[in-house]
């Protein structure tokens, strides 16, 4: 997108205008013509800067309740937050609408949707071509990272919705900081998003714009490092620094530079004796990432941490060991089943400065959603906008919900009481360990070390979650998410898993992280739960340290290296004997399936998948066969 051409006509129009060089908050010529060029296309009424500042956004947010769009909630109860309610056709992302346009379409690979990028950018520029008349054009600078950090990136977005400027606000750090640490001639990754929705003269806007499903484009062009979105305003489609930039278009990066971009948190666990341990953690959807991050640990003496909850980038430090910093600058978390039970430092965070997406109204001005706290509200205005009751039942007999199943809520970082004093530093935190994990009822038991990187990678691809009711489809059965970047690998995921194996080559292997796979998920035939999780999660983290000290009581198994019946610390918490067992038990018959599983889910990436993971495969076969 940025090129030398632009480049040029752009140094042309700032020499042959000077005033127009002066109102303008950079003098970055790429993007100058950048910009000029999105204009051009889109047509829209006027063009807004964001600087960053607070004045800014409190006009942004103003100007949004003067719409209607935004509801101020009660300041008593939560102050500077803001409820919106999305259109009932715009409330996730469109996994179907979602393309990596890669060059080839091995090279995006079977694990993305793919169209050839210049009929992709034909398509898209028709659907631009006048698309924000009627509607402001905001540009958003903005850094994932720490601004100069070593692997932070910078960039800017073009919208014309101010939802999604006030929403860049709270989760990257946004405004003419940016621009300064751009400077002149440095390098930006050009966003373009629209909701697709232009107004005609005097025609009266909707609350939430957004264009239909076929018109919609989540568009990566990671050759050219540029992102185009088209007709949605919701989350990972909109708010294109996460899922679009610091997962899709960093993991191609990451893979050309030598570094990572994973979908995991960042936790910071101190021991009684205060010795700290970094770990990151990959889940699939709804194992409770952001739970883990912020949990409030059971066991006396023992503290969380929080630095990220959904995306770390890794680098190689000076010192061999790897590196991990969070993107982003705040949460964008599921509001249903977030609670003081649940995750009381999460409710913590967003008592002020959130933004509430899709939940619900309560009579006296505040949000509710499923699974809060006490009981449900008498009354509340839904996600719809609709009187809701809790006696409610669709014409099936079904519960209505008060808040849509992905309804959000957008909070700074800063504000998690338990976010770690080193969050932002742009150096990064030494990782002592990865975790990977699913909702897994049968055979996975509750933690098992692997023997070495190769393994641990292997456990990495093997992760993902049994399907539920919840879930679209057949019920019961595993959903392969491999390091959970299914949705959020820019590349071709066999391609993904060799750079995982190359990571583990580029330095000593005793300074790589330990690599675990959890499962707080196990179920007994009759449908309970083994494990009590949340904070008594605690109990594996701490085997986990253990392990990296190599005090740990534990034993060799065919899957790998596991905690002995006594190892896990089980002091003031009521799992039996029995269950304890089970937990850590070896199905070998399950196994042997699970393996069958695991090579069938490889099957699409054929020939890109590495032999390196089929050998490690075969060899925990051999082990499970010569079990007795
Ligand atoms: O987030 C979860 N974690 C990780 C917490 C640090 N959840 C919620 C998942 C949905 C997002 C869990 N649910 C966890 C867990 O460890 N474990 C379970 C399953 C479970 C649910 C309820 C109970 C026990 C286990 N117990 C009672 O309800 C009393
Ligand atoms: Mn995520």
């Amino acid at each position: 997108m940025a090129c030398k051409k632009t480049a040029k006509v752009a140094d042309k129009a700032v020499k042959k205008n000077v005033k127009v060089k002066n109102q303008l908050p950079t003098k970055n010529a790429r993007l100058i013509a950048w910009v000029n060029e999105i204009k051009k296309l889109c047509q829209p009424k006027n063009v807004v800067w964001c600087d960053g500042s607070k004045k800014q956004y409190q006009e942004t947010c103003d100007l949004m309740v003067k719409s209607g769009a935004f509801v101020k909630l009660n300041p008593k109860k939560r102050p500077g937050c803001y409820l919106v309610r999305s259109h009932w056709s715009d409330v996730a992302r469109v996994e179907d609408r979602t393309y990596i346009a890669a060059k080839t379409r091995e090279a995006a690979g079977p694990n993305n949707n793919w169209i050839e990028p210049d009929g992709l950018k034909e398509t898209m520029r028709n659907l631009y071509k006048g698309c924000m008349k009627g509607r402001t054009l905001y540009v958003i600078p903005f850094s994932m990272g720490p601004l100069g950090a070593p692997v932070a990136k910078i960039g800017i977005e073009i919208t014309d919705s101010p939802y999604v400027v006030v929403n860049m606000m709270i989760m990257t750090r946004v405004g003419n900081k940016v621009l300064k640490e751009l400077g002149e001639h440095g390098e930006f990754i050009p966003c373009l998003h629209s909701v697709g929705a232009p107004l005609k003269p005097g025609q009266k806007d909707v609350m939430w714009p957004c264009a239909p499903l076929e018109k919609k484009y989540i568009a990566h062009f990671p050759e050219d490092g540029a992102i185009w979105s088209f007709g949605s305003g919701y989350g990972g489609n909109a708010l294109l620094g996460k899922k679009c930039l610091a997962l899709r278009i960093a993991s191609y990066l990451a893979k050309q530079e030598g570094w990572m971009a994973e979908h995991m948190l960042i936790l910071k666990l101190t021991s009684p004796e205060k010795k700290s341990y970094y770990v990151c953690a990959a889940f699939p959807s709804a194992c409770g990432k952001t739970n883990l991050a912020m949990m409030e640990p059971t066991l006396p003496g023992w503290t969380v941490e929080t630095l990220g909850d959904d995306i770390a980038w890794l680098r190689i430090g000076e010192d061999g060991r790897l590196y991990a910093i969070n993107p982003e600058y705040g949460f964008f978390g599921v509001a249903p089943g977030t609670s003081y039970a649940s995750n009381p430092n999460a409710m913590r965070s967003i008592k002020k400065n959130t933004i509430f997406t899709n939940c619900a109204l309560t009579d006296d001005g505040d949000i509710w959603w499923e699974e809060m706290d006490g009981e449900p509200p008498a009354h509340a205005i839904d996600w719809k906008g609709n009187d809701w009751t809790p006696d409610m039942r669709d014409k099936d007999g079904k519960k209505i919900k008060a808040a849509h199943p992905n309804a959000r809520f957008t909070a700074p970082a800063s504000q998690c009481p338990v976010i770690a004093k080193e969050w932002e530093d742009p150096a990064g935190v030494p990782i002592d360990a990865f975790l990977f994990g699913g909702r897994r009822p049968h055979t996975i038991p509750l933690v098992n070390e692997a023997f070495d990187w190769t393994h641990g990678v292997f456990m990495g691809s093997a992760a993902g979650s049994e399907t539920t009711a919840a879930n679209l489809g057949a019920v019961g059965v595993v959903r392969r998410d491999p390091m959970a970047m299914l949705p959020f690998c820019g590349y071709n995921m066999g391609d993904y898993l060799t750079h995982w194996l190359s990571m583990g080559l580029r330095t000593d292997p005793k300074k790589l992280p330990k690599v675990f796979f959890v499962n707080w998920f196990r179920k007994t035939d009759d449908g309970k739960w083994l494990w009590p999780g949340f904070g008594e999660n605690s109990r594996v983290l701490k085997w986990i340290c253990e392990r990296i000290e190599g005090t740990a009581k534990f034993k060799e198994t065919p899957i790998g290296y596991m905690p002995t019946e006594s190892a896990i610390d089980l002091n003031g918490c009521d799992v039996s004997k029995q269950d304890m067992k089970e937990l850590l038990s070896v199905d070998l018959e399950g196994w042997k399936k699970e393996l069958e599983g695991v090579f069938e889910s490889w099957k699409p990436f054929g020939n890109r998948m590495p032999y390196a993971l089929k050998a490690k495969l075969a060899e925990i076969q051999a082990r499970l066969e010569s079990a007795k």
